[in-house]
């Protein structure tokens, strides 16, 4: 038997460490994965993932591509053959999900600076088109309030590096009294990290999000919320034998290192 994932782009460091622990888990099994990778969430392409899945006799696919709830709730509708878990979807979307809880991840982040004494901020949000993106973004402002803070200014990359670099740049040009710099992931951070060098403000705290296994040994070690990649594709891989249309979450970890001061 095997199983379908159909991921966003494997360039990414996210979605390839899910893809790898997706692929290494039912490997024990005796599973084979066959891996569609999209480069947006085109309904055409996805639709045409499913029937390869199906010509090649697959019962069930993990979605990871952020879609819209109407989009992924109407891929569940019409391929009913299939089982599907989607894991970057609005949290009420009406289908299988798998999610990481962004809430409890974005305010420990928040209230970690909010304790070092920070009051200004300039929050890197990833892609607007992205739903984690969106839903990381939300739940810092919130954060922000709950602490009595108002101070933040946005910018949103597209998860890369280079967008990291840049992004602050143009957020210091506009915001020089920054004294923190909140990022969606940790690819962003590093560029975030390398502006700071060059613009000569390393006292600036920088937080990332994912905790890569290269994060702690950016210059300086990036302080970040730590996603369990390894834990997702091994919970994905068993809710794909449990056809319930099931919500469920995965808890995630603050890990403070030397970027936050
Ligand atoms: C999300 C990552 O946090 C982000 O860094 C980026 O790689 C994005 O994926 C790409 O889609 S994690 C996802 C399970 C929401």
């Amino acid at each position: 038997p095997a199983i379908g994932l159909i991921s966003a782009s494997l360039t990414l460091h996210a979605p390839s460490q899910i893809a790898a622990s997706v692929k290494t888990h039912p490997q024990a099994r005796g599973l084979d994965v066959s891996i569609a990778m999209l480069n947006q969430a085109d309904y055409g392409a996805l639709q045409a993932a499913l029937a390869e899945c199906r010509a090649q006799n697959i019962g069930g696919a993990i979605v990871n591509l952020p879609l819209e709830s109407a989009m992924a709730e109407q891929l569940a509708r019409d391929n009913p053959d299939i089982h599907c878990l989607f894991l970057d979807v609005p949290p009420d979307s009406d289908v299988a999900s798998l999610l990481f809880d962004h809430q409890q991840g974005c305010r420990a982040i928040v209230d970690h600076l909010w304790g070092l004494g920070h009051r200004e901020f300039g929050f890197l949000a990833g892609p607007e088109s992205a739903i984690s993106a969106r839903l990381r973004l939300h739940a810092w402002r919130d954060a922000l309030h709950r602490n009595g803070g108002h101070q933040a200014i946005t910018a949103f990359g597209d998860w890369s590096a280079g967008s990291g670099f840049i992004r602050t740049v143009e957020m210091l040009a506009q915001q020089p009294t920054l004294s923190a710099i909140v990022v969606a992931n940790d690819q962003m951070a590093l560029g975030v990290l390398s502006a700071l060098a060059q613009l000569d403000r390393r006292e600036i705290s920088v937080t990332g999000y994912d905790d890569t296994p290269d994060s702690q040994y950016f210059q300086p070690a990036l302080t970040t919320v730590a996603q369990d990649f390894r834990l997702l594709g091994e919970r994905a891989v068993a809710l794909l034998a449990e056809p319930a249309r099931h919500h469920h979450r995965l808890p995630t970890r603050l890990i403070v290192r030397q970027s936050t001061a």
